[in-house]
């Protein structure tokens, strides 16, 4: 991407990019103030006319140039966006690490200070812009000193963040710490103390009166170790409703995550059922938000493992705007070392989901200081799916993969089907050699990245699989914890009988004996051998693939580095969890490959 194009304002920066990338060709636009969002390309005896609203005439002129790009004519429907808020949210600390970061520092923050390239940070904004993306939050939930500052003493520095990205139409939002007040001097931060409220109403006011359109707050409370609203024994609702009405005079919104969990469990303790907590926290709140607060909601009821079912939670509050987060930072996907293409996941979470699709979504970024912003470059596309996935209803993960393989690299049809299939198949093959079948949590603790079958089992996060001599996984239907029953009756049938259960799943919902057949005729034993060696094959069939690929000469070694550490990382997990599974069942593999005694 080069520097030009940036405007003012969108629809300047519309034009910009329009005459930079058309020269002499340009297409008219116009602007409908009324329109928002949404945009239409009108083609028409050669002419080409792109009328949007304020911001959606930049989407137009992004989706022309994608269409151009690719090839084809656009759609002359009128297009509106799916989701209104489609947010990227940074885990960035203000010294400059990012949590769960896998590609280098953060891009605004160093020393405990705001500070930035410009040029870099306007090819970020029209970067983000062009996948649909238009709410960015700057820093890390788990906010911590000195990012408190960031609405007090270093708001100039938030502000400088907002003025870069406006002219792509992107609005900033801020992590807040549900205890604020109590740095600034107050007694307390109990959402019922009107000391408190005004407190907050009076920094809100401030903040806005720097940066008026900022989209608002996001807040983590009440969750690993974070403060909020349960310290003074009131509820979520009465929380984040406290600070929706500092919000709600400048149109603010809330973003309230429902990541609560009891993160001090004994593990001994087999009742209190971790998945099940984000709906028993909050289905009985369903209704008391008001109507600036977003319950933001992970789109699994753990914590974006390799595979988990829907979070039942999303079923639970009709009377509630529900946003859904998703990780594009590959936490537990393999780090941006390990190939993983999330779009298939996002559309099987919204298949169960039928009419329940959120129409708010946010995602915890995968961006950083290295040079092409996601570590893997192939990571990028996991950015480019989902800003495609919250603006189109029809984006499919194959067509979104398609057309960032074609506006990135320009392959011959033969090789981007290659690069395709691999980004297609990538999800399963990591699924298969760490974690099938549903079983979640045997990851290195605290690193998340590589295995060890038992590091989280006697750990105090809720995170069990409890395998023993005969069996392994949780009972979650009625007969178990019961967690089952959260779900829609459809989901209950679906999840709730060995028989029906979709095998990605199995463990999860059910404890099963290593010898019990499986509907595919294999014992589960067997199938956890053999998915494990499949996995790990397969992995080395896909870096062959894509080892004949003509990245470009920059991005090659890393592309080559990440793939022969994900082979090395794929055949540790193999040998590692078969080796658990084989000395705790005893049972031999039927295929006599090797696992070490
Ligand atoms: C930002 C997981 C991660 C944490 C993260 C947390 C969250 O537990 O490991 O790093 O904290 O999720 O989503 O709040």
């Amino acid at each position: 991407m080069n520097e030009e194009g940036s405007g003012t304002t969108p629809a300047e920066t519309a034009r910009a990019e329009a005459k930079a990338f058309f020269r002499d060709g340009e297409p008219l636009l116009e602007v409908c103030e009324d329109w928002g969002d949404s945009y239409r390309i009108l083609e028409e005896d050669g002419k080409v006319l792109i009328q949007g609203g304020k911001t959606g005439i930049l989407y137009g002129v992004w989706q022309r140039i994608l269409d151009c790009l690719c090839k084809r004519r656009s759609s002359a429907e009128r297009r509106s966006p799916r989701c209104a808020l489609r947010m990227l949210q940074c885990w960035d600390n203000m010294d400059g690490t990012i949590e769960r970061g896998y590609s280098g520092p953060s891009l605004w923050f160093e020393k405990g200070t705001v500070s930035f390239d410009p040029a870099r940070l306007r090819m970020l904004g029209r970067l983000l812009s062009s996948v649909g993306i238009n709410v960015l939050c700057v820093n890390n939930v788990n906010v911590r000193e000195p990012a408190q500052g960031l609405i007090e003493e270093k708001l100039p520095e938030l502000r400088s963040l907002a003025d870069l990205f406006r002219p792509y139409g992107i609005r900033l939002m801020v992590s807040v710490d549900f205890s604020q007040p109590i740095r600034a001097g107050l007694a307390d931060a109990d959402p019922l103390n009107e000391e408190t409220a005004r407190w907050w109403q009076r920094t809100t006011d401030r903040v806005y009166e720097a940066i008026p359109d900022l989209a608002g707050y996001l807040v983590k409370a009440d969750s690993e170790h974070r403060p909020g609203p349960f310290t003074y024994g009131r509820s979520h609702a009465e929380g984040a409703n406290m600070l929706a009405r500092a919000l709600r005079p400048h149109g603010g919104q809330l973003v309230w995550r429902a990541f609560v969990y009891n993160c001090m469990q004994d593990w001994r303790d087999d009742q209190t059922d971790r998945p099940a907590a984000a709906y028993q926290t909050y289905a009985p709140l369903d209704g008391q938000f008001d109507d600036n607060v977003v319950l933001q909601v992970k789109h699994g009821p753990f914590d974006f493992q390799v595979r988990e079912p829907v979070s039942p939670l999303l079923f639970g509050m009709p009377q509630t705007r529900l946003g859904m987060e998703v990780q594009l930072a590959q936490e537990y996907t393999g780090q941006q070392i390990d190939l993983y293409y999330m779009a298939p996941m996002w559309e099987e979470v919204c298949r169960d989901l039928g009419e329940k699709r959120p129409t708010i979504l946010a995602a915890v970024s995968n961006l950083g200081r290295d040079a092409c912003l996601t570590g893997d470059p192939l990571a990028m596309a996991n950015l480019f799916a989902f800003g495609r996935f919250a603006w189109y209803n029809e984006a499919r993960p194959k067509e979104s993969a398609e057309e960032w393989a074609r506006l990135t690299y320009g392959f011959t049809p033969a090789e981007e089907e290659k690069l395709v299939s691999a980004l297609l198949g990538s999800r399963r093959v990591y699924e298969k050699y760490t974690s099938p079948l549903g079983l979640c949590w045997m990851v290195n603790p605290g690193v998340h990245y590589g295995p060890s079958p038992d590091g989280y089992e006697y750990q105090s996060w809720g995170t069990y699989h409890r395998a023993d001599r005969n069996a392994v996984g949780i009972d979650r239907t009625k007969t178990g914890t019961g967690y089952l029953l959260q779900y829609p009756p459809a989901l209950q049938e679906r999840y709730g009988t060995l028989e029906r259960c979709p095998e990605e799943y199995l463990l999860f919902f059910h404890r099963v004996a290593y010898d019990k057949v499986l509907r595919d005729g294999r014992t589960l034993i067997q199938r956890i051998y053999d998915d494990h060696f499949e996995g790990c094959a397969e992995a080395e069939k896909m870096a062959a693939e894509l080892e004949t690929l003509p990245f470009p000469g920059e991005e090659k070694p890393l592309i080559l580095d990440r793939l022969s550490r994900q082979i090395s990382n794929a055949r540790e997990w193999r040998d590692v969890i078969n080796t658990f599974f084989h000395r705790l069942s005893g049972a031999d593999d039927g295929m006599g490959r090797t696992i070490y005694p």
